[in-house]
């Protein structure tokens, strides 16, 4: 079994709430890497990368230099041969993850992606009321939006459109969706999910995206959880997907060998009152990484 490599991405700033930049010292703390460890996995611990203080710069140029920055961490990582959990931070941080993941592979082949949010994550900074870059992250690796998030690496285009599949959708604007939907994405949006359960949608999700590809990974935003479950989140949205649905989907990583990465965003420590969705985190990174029998998630952090 490969080395679980964790990389801390401490960034806020991509959100209109900060609160996000806590979010990866606040699950080490409540002891991921015992839950981890606990579950069979030899993990090591990653130096954190931190985004620069706004005061310093321009939003959009702060989540530049730290998509940069991560996406080094993200391909010594993957380049290395090792599996890997990043901690957000805002959503923002997938600039970096997926940039350095793709880099890692490029010349081996594609990168799949399922993308698990409340939101669709695609707007460039033309279609954006909010100007927030945790909006825009799913746009810049399919190649739209400020060359600053699309050119990493000096190549643009990161994911191609066949291989994403979105779930959990229940927020978002119509340009953002009039985006995905003109470059073929396939988005399953939440009735679908009710309908026929997040395990089976992300089962085919899966297949999609791990065709014709040479790794795949998980871009899981906590907002994508129903927030009675996981309250602590940037954006909550009402209806969202149960825990343990998400727990029995993300086991269908496991085992995967392609497998190569999980990415955890959105968690913010400071309206995790009594640790729930901190529980909630860690549950969903045993499910998918662990091996064994999956652990219920209130056997997870006291
Ligand atoms: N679509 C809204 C905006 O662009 O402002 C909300 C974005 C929230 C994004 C969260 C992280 O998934
Ligand atoms: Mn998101
Ligand atoms: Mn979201
Ligand atoms: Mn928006």
């Amino acid at each position: 079994m490969k080395t679980l490599d964790i990389a801390s991405a401490v960034i806020g700033e991509g959100a209109k709430d900060g609160g996000c930049k806590y979010g990866a010292s606040a699950l080490l703390k409540s002891g991921m890497v015992q839950s981890l460890a606990r579950a069979g996995r030899s993990v090591q611990t990653l130096a954190a990368v931190t985004a620069d203080p706004m005061s310093a710069r321009d939003r959009m140029d702060v989540v530049a230099r730290f998509s940069r920055e991560h996406a080094e961490t993200v391909l010594r990582a993957v380049r290395g041969g090792r599996q890997l959990l990043v901690l957000g931070g805002d959503h923002s941080c997938a600039i970096g993850t997926w940039s350095g993941a793709a880099q890692a592979l490029a010349l081996k082949g594609r990168l799949g992606l399922i993308w698990v949010d409340a939101h669709l994550d695609a707007h460039t900074p033309q279609t954006s009321e909010s100007q927030a870059p945790h909006g825009m992250p799913l746009a810049a690796l399919l190649g739209h939006g400020s060359a600053a998030f699309t050119e990493i690496f000096g190549w643009s285009g990161k994911l191609n459109p066949e291989n994403v599949v979105v779930i959990g959708v229940r927020s978002y604007e119509p340009a953002e969706r009039a985006l995905l939907e003109a470059l073929g994405v396939r988005i399953i949006y939440m009735e679908e999910v009710a309908r026929r359960g997040f395990a089976p949608c992300f089962a085919e999700a899966k297949a999609a995206v791990t065709s014709g590809c040479a790794a795949w990974g998980v871009s899981f935003d906590v907002d994508g959880l129903d927030p009675e479950e996981a309250p602590a989140t940037g954006t909550p949205v009402d209806n969202g997907i149960p825990l343990d649905q998400a727990m029995a989907a993300l086991s269908l990583c496991r085992d995967d060998p392609r497998f190569i990465a999980l990415e955890i965003a959105e968690y913010n420590p400071l309206k995790d009152f009594g640790g729930k969705t901190a529980r909630a985190v860690h549950a969903l990174a045993v499910a998918g990484l662990g091996l064994g029998v999956p652990v219920p998630a209130e056997d997870l952090v006291s």
